[in-house]
């Protein structure tokens, strides 16, 4: 066929003009060939969108994660992958875990960590993580990722200081020194060696490259997004003050320094709001105003804030969720002030009279997620800045192996980490009542999208 001499000139300069500029997308992008900048969850204003479409979700806290990945003997992949096909199937599909644990002296923190030491990392853990990411992403699943921990149970900010400062650690489940524990954790924030060694254990993550699928993953659209820390706080309620401007400087700077090594991926702090803002929500509001902190997180806990009691509940019910209802209220209307979207990454329940099996009811745990989903739909549906929640906490098939219900090293992980009984907040895959709930849930929310 002879073709004009237009398109003989055109054809080719046309091809060419349209590889060029398809290279130079990729080359702008820096991302590897099959990922667009799409594909990761992003912020548009006061939502999250993702592929084009606003993304909602129903998520849960799985803090083990990668130690079920883990080619060491605290692993079991087996397993894993089970819980991955249960919770997708059950519609959740956003993970918030840890992904850095530090090696403690403190009675109830986990063994083994990821850190074995500043600088010096446990690569089955870390290959743990990789095999947890690439498993998520054949589901199509977001992972929220945690590098540090306020509280004891992972080794974090406190085992840090000791590693530094050489002083002994302060064991709150020993001493039931609370406020010494936070006051002694939030000495971290101050102290250069021990944020060079955080921001080293950063680092080793963010550019890490994943033995199973290849992904570097700062340049993975499975992670959603990194956290600073599981529920960072200025410290205790009495010496928290004088913490403050650390602690703000803290977030700043680290979560600058982390989307300078992640830029297509989100970063948030971890906090619990108002709550880990010594109660104040101006605070949080102002600590959360660095422009490198792209949503909000805010936790809700019933019981340990004292406001419902599962051995006296008919009495405690309404005024318990009548204050929570205030607290969804309260961090709703500040993230549609300050225009970031929203996410409740921790609330949860104890079973009925404060069992821990598994078979036992949870009648009230029910009551309170279908209520408190319930008010998270509808704010997003009325498009508030709400795009999810993370209940507290997958236990899935994992069950006690103490009679007391306490953790011991070698004992299957549930969703309650080693200072607390094993089975406490935990959802387990019996639990039909729940995850009903939940799945209820989960249309709604994709309804949404
Ligand atoms: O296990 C606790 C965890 O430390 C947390 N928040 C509350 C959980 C339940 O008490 O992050």
């Amino acid at each position: 066929m002879k073709l004009h001499w237009l398109t003989r000139v055109y054809r080719p300069a046309m091809l060419l003009l349209m590889v060029s500029t398809f290279l130079g997308a990729c080359a702008t992008s820096g991302l590897p060939e099959g990922v667009a900048q799409n594909d990761f969850v992003k912020v548009e204003g006061r939502h999250f969108m993702l592929k084009g479409e606003p993304y909602y979700f129903v998520g849960t806290n799985v803090w083990y994660g990668a130690y079920l990945g883990s080619v060491g003997e605290e692993g079991n992949r087996e397993r894993l992958i089970r819980e991955l096909d249960l919770l997708k199937a059950n519609g959740v599909t956003n993970l918030r875990m840890l992904a850095l644990s530090e090696n403690s002296e403190l009675t109830q923190s986990v063994q083994p960590a990821v850190m074995e030491q500043p600088g010096q990392y446990n690569e089955n853990l870390l290959k743990g993580l990789d095999f947890l990411l690439a498993e998520m992403a054949k589901r199509d699943m977001k992972a929220v990722l945690y590098f540090n921990n306020f509280w004891q149970w992972s080794g974090g900010m406190s085992q840090y200081v000791s590693w530094l400062t050489g002083d002994p650690v302060v064991d709150p489940d020993l001493t039931g020194k609370w406020n010494e524990f936070m006051d002694n954790s939030a000495r971290f924030y101050r102290l250069p060696e021990a944020q060079r060694w955080y921001r080293d254990a950063i680092k080793t993550v963010v550019t890490r490259t994943n033995t199973i699928n290849g992904r570097r993953y700062n340049e993975d659209p499975t992670v959603m997004s990194w956290q600073l820390a599981n529920e960072p706080r200025p410290g205790s309620h009495i010496h928290g003050p004088e913490h403050f401007d650390a602690y703000k400087t803290w977030i700043h700077e680290t979560a600058k320094y982390i989307h300078s090594l992640a830029p297509y991926q989100l970063v948030s702090t971890g906090s619990e709001g108002a709550r880990g803002a010594l109660d104040d929500i101006e605070l949080f509001r102002e600590a959360h105003a660095s422009p490198y902190v792209d949503y909000l997180t805010f936790h809700m806990w019933l019981k340990n804030w004292g406001w419902f009691d599962i051995h006296n509940p008919d009495a405690t019910y309404d005024s318990a969720m009548a204050t929570a209802t205030d607290y969804i209220d309260l961090h709703v209307s500040m993230a549609n002030t300050m225009n970031k979207p929203i996410v409740l990454s921790e609330f949860g329940a104890e079973r009925d009279e404060g069992e821990f099996e598994p078979g036992t009811t949870t009648q009230y745990r029910d009551r309170i997620y279908a209520e408190v989903f319930e008010q998270v739909y509808e704010h997003a549906a009325e498009g508030s800045a709400i795009a999810g929640t993370n209940f507290w906490a997958w236990g899935g098939y994992g069950r006690a192996a103490q009679e007391n219900f306490k953790w011991l090293e070698g004992d299957d992980f549930t969703g309650d980490p080693p200072q607390e009984a094993q089975g406490l907040n935990s959802v387990f895959d019996t639990d039909d009542s729940t995850l009903s709930v939940i799945r209820g849930h989960a249309e709604k929310m994709h309804s949404l999208q």
